[in-house]
Parts: structure tokens; C-alpha cells; sequence
């Protein structure tokens, strides 16, 4: 009967959502479809489909899911996205998904909502989303070999990591990309337990004040300012949120490292790799620079079947993404490491797991050695060979590996942290679209 239902609806929705459009990539065009998929409770998710056109053999899916607007979610065709552009070469279909709650999908969005581990209830998590995603799709997109992928950066990140946890039969490989893996110690709303204020109240706002990207309505240019008289944190609930953003209410209940943020971390329900696992990050990833490797090494205590696999690159946040990575600030690659990430790391990966293309030697770890600026493979991560040494600050913005061995003026640098003059780090946005509260 739920059955009659699902294809019911299907097929309403490939007719009504959207008109096709088609892009060219070399020889193969694709044509875009929106859908709307059902889940086990009912609950439709928004989906947009990239489906190679004139491809005679069939293709592997990948699919990205994310609850943003546009991160993650094929806004641009894959032929034209840097992060995805080389895959579409092959003629793979390209499914993005955005996750329950968010933008055009149905149902309650929860933060990290963790895992439930019942795939045959109708309790439903992230990774039930997923299966019963890749379950209609296998289904209803013609032309498909019966194999997908799935990859994603940060939030679709941490998805991927999820849906890898609980592999649908068809999951076949993963990437998870700056991934959260402690959301107290090391990523995100907090580093080493250092509540960080303007990502926390801004992150939460976004997410959570509606089904849409929101930003938070700021009266003023300088943030920085605005925090200031912000005073006290109980102000934030009085004031503006009431008490309505759950992850907030969360911050201000917890925190410490409790129970509470344990349960979030997927280190609590997340541990043996049950499928390929390529966990990427990057070195200056103000966000998740802490997730892959987190996850990496922890996943590699449990990996019996050699599925763990790592990869870390001179970026922020997402760069390997991009165009062009060849520098960040002062620091000059003299490579374009995003192109490198894109071709010879992410695309022969999910060409061997999906297409059996290659010969499937990947390495344990491959990392971008800043300084020399080559990349090197490595047998294990941290690798065996590595050494640890201390830095020590010196006078004149020196750094040395010699101890300083007196107090001279040699042995130190100094500079005044003024809070009443400071140096602000980020804006939101431009003066004019500020909005008065
Ligand atoms: N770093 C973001 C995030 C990930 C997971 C939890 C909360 C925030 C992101 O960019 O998606």
C-alpha cells in the first residue's frame, strides 16, 4: 500500500517541480530534475537530479546532501562546478539532497540529530534518510549501476560520515570532508572547550530561526561593537532569541563537556568502517580543522577490512573545493592544489569504488607538505617516520627550533591586547544591508 503511495507521488512530483534544463559537459549533456522523495515516516525531501544524457553504460550516483540553500546543493551544474567538474567528465549522476527541515524539505530539522541505529523502525536519523534516498533512486533513475557515492563538505560532511556509519547495501564508497567530530573540544561551536560567541549565536540563528539560510538582522556594521554591548549571555535569550534556537539553549545548559555533547559527537556512534572511507581536511580550517583527523584516527583502531583512508591539504574551510587553491594569505602554494585534489585524489577514488576504474592502490594517508609544497603518501597517519619537535617564539617574529636559553630580549616577543581597541577579524556583510532590529 505505502508503496502505491511513494510511486503516487513520484511521479507528481518529477512532473511538477521543475521544467528539465540541460548542460553541456564535453560530449555529455545533462538534464536537471527537482523531486521531492519520500522517507519511511512520510516526510518528503527536496532533490535535485543531474541525469547524463546519450551515456550508453550505466552510472554510479553521488549523491551530496546538505541543509543549506546553496553549499552542497548543485545550484551550478556539475559540469561547471570546480569541486565536482572532473566526476561529470564521466557522465556520473549527481544528486543533491537537502536534509529534513531545511529549505524546500518537509519534516523537523534537528541539529546533529544523532543516530538512532534502527533501520527497520520508523524512527528515522540521517542515515534512514539516506537509505530510503538511495532506495528510490536505484529505483526510479534509469541508467544507474546500482552503485553510489556519497561526498560532502563540513555539515554535508559530517552527513556522509553518518550515512557510511549505516550503509545502505548499495553505499559503496564515502568521502567525508571537514567533518565535525567534537563539537566541544575541537570543532565548530567550541575549540578546547573556548565557547566561541559570534560563530555560536550566528550558526544557531541560520539554522535554526527558520527552514531557510537566515542571517541574524544585525543593526550595525561593527560586530565586534555589537558583542560588546551584547553584556552577558543570558541577554541573548532575553533579548532576541526567546528562547526558540535549540542549539543555543544547548550552549547555555551545557557548558561543560557533558553527557549532552558526547551524545553529539559521532565518536559515540560512529566507530568500524563499513564501506571506503576518504576523510579529507584541511591544515588552516578555522571550523573542523579537528573532525577527519578525529575521525580517522579513531575509526582506524576498528579498521579490520583497510577502509579508512585520509587526506589533509593546505586549506580553510572548503578551499580543495574552489577553482584554484594556490595560495592562503601570504602563504604561496606555487601549485594549484584544489585542481590536484579534485583529479588525482577525489575523482580516482570514487572511479575505483563505483566504476572499478584504476587499480585501487591508494595510499593510507596523502598529505600536502607545506614549505617543500609537494604532496607526499604515506603508510600510516600520523606518519611513522615523523618526529616531534617544539617551536619556540623568539624576538622580531622569529621562530626557532633551538631553546631559548636565557631571558634576554632574545628569548621572547611581546605585543599589547588592547580590548578597547580592537582588531576586528571578520565582518557580516556590507553596511547598506544591514537591517535595524
Ligand atoms: N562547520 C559547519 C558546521 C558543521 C557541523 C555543525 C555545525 C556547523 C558547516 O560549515 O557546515
Amino acid at each position: 500500500m505505502r508503496r502505491i503511495y511513494v510511486a503516487f507521488i513520484l511521479f507528481f512530483s518529477l512532473i511538477i517541480i521543475d521544467k528539465p534544463i540541460s548542460a553541456q559537459v564535453d560530449s555529455i549533456t545533462y538534464i536537471k530534475e527537482e523531486v521531492m522523495i519520500p522517507m519511511r515516516d512520510g516526510v518528503r525531501l527536496f532533490t535535485r537530479i543531474y541525469i547524463p544524457q546519450h551515456v550508453k553504460e550505466a552510472v554510479p550516483i553521488l549523491l551530496m546532501r546538505s541543509p543549506y540553500s546553496s553549499w552542497n546543493m548543485g545550484t551550478v551544474p556539475p559540469d561547471q562546478d570546480p569541486y565536482v567538474k572532473d566526476l561529470a567528465k564521466e557522465g556520473y549522476i549527481f544528486v543533491y539532497q537537502n536534509i529534513r527541515g531545511k529549505q524546500s524539505s518537509e519534516g523537523q530539522f534537528v541539529m546533529q540529530r544523532p543516530v538512532i541505529i534502527k533501520h527497520d523502525a520508523d524512527t528515522v536519523d540521517e542515515s534512514t534518510d539516506t537509505y530510503d534516498t538511495i532506495d528510490w533512486l536505484l529505483k526510479y533513475i534509469p541508467h544507474n549501476n546500482g552503485k553510489v557515492g556519497q561526498l560532502g563538505i563540513s555539515y554535508p560532511g559530517w552527513l556522509a560520515l553518518v550515512s557510511g556509519g549505516y550503509p545502505h547495501p548499495a553505499l559503496k564508497a564515502v568521502s567525508p570532508q571537514a567533518e565535525m567530530g567534537d563539537l566541544f573540544l575541537g570543532d565548530d561551536f567550541h575549540h578546547n572547550g573556548a565557547f566561541r560567541l559570534s560563530y555560536g549565536f550566528e550558526y544557531s540563528f541560520e539554522e535554526e530561526a527558520a527552514k531557510g539560510d537566515t542571517s541574524f538582522p544585525f543593526p550595525q556594521y561593527d560586530l565586534y561593537d555589537w558583542y560588546l554591548q551584547l553584556g552577558a549571555l543570558y541577554h541573548v535569550n532575553e533579548k532576541y532569541f526567546h528562547h526558540s534556537i535549540p542549539t543555543w539553549n544547548a550552549f547555555v545548559a551545557h557548558p561543560n563537556d557533558d553527557a549532552h555533547w558526547k551524545h553529539k559527537s559521532p565518536l559515540s556512534y560512529i566507530d568500524t568502517p563499513k564501506i571506503p572511507i576518504l576523510h579529507v581536511g584541511g591544515y588552516w580550517d578555522q571550523e573542523d580543522i579537528n573532525g577527519p583527523q578525529l575521525m580517522y584516527m579513531h575509526m582506524e583502531k576498528y579498521d579490520v577490512h583497510h577502509f579508512n583512508f585520509i587526506c589533509l591539504g593546505p586549506w580553510y574551510h572548503g578551499q580543495w573545493a574552489e577553482a584554484i587553491a594556490d595560495h592562503i594569505g601570504h602563504y604561496q602554494m606555487r601549485t594549484n592544489t584544489a585542481a590536484y585534489f579534485q583529479q588525482k585524489i577525489q575523482k580516482p577514488w570514487f572511479d575505483y569504488w563505483l566504476k572499478g576504474k584504476g587499480n585501487g592502490n591508494f595510499p593510507e594517508a596523502i598529505s600536502f607538505q607545506t614549505g617543500t609544497n609537494v604532496w607526499k603518501s604515506y603508510d600510516s597517519w600520523p606518519p611513522k617516520e615523523a618526529i616531534h619537535r617544539r617551536l619556540y617564539i623568539r624576538s622580531h617574529h622569529q621562530l626557532s627550533f633551538v631553546k631559548p636559553t636565557d631571558q634576554t630580549d632574545q628569548a621572547f616577543d611581546s605585543y599589547i591586547s588592547d580590548p578597547e581597541n580592537p582588531v576586528p577579524y571578520r565582518s557580516m556583510g556590507v553596511k547598506t544591508k544591514c537591517q535595524v532590529l
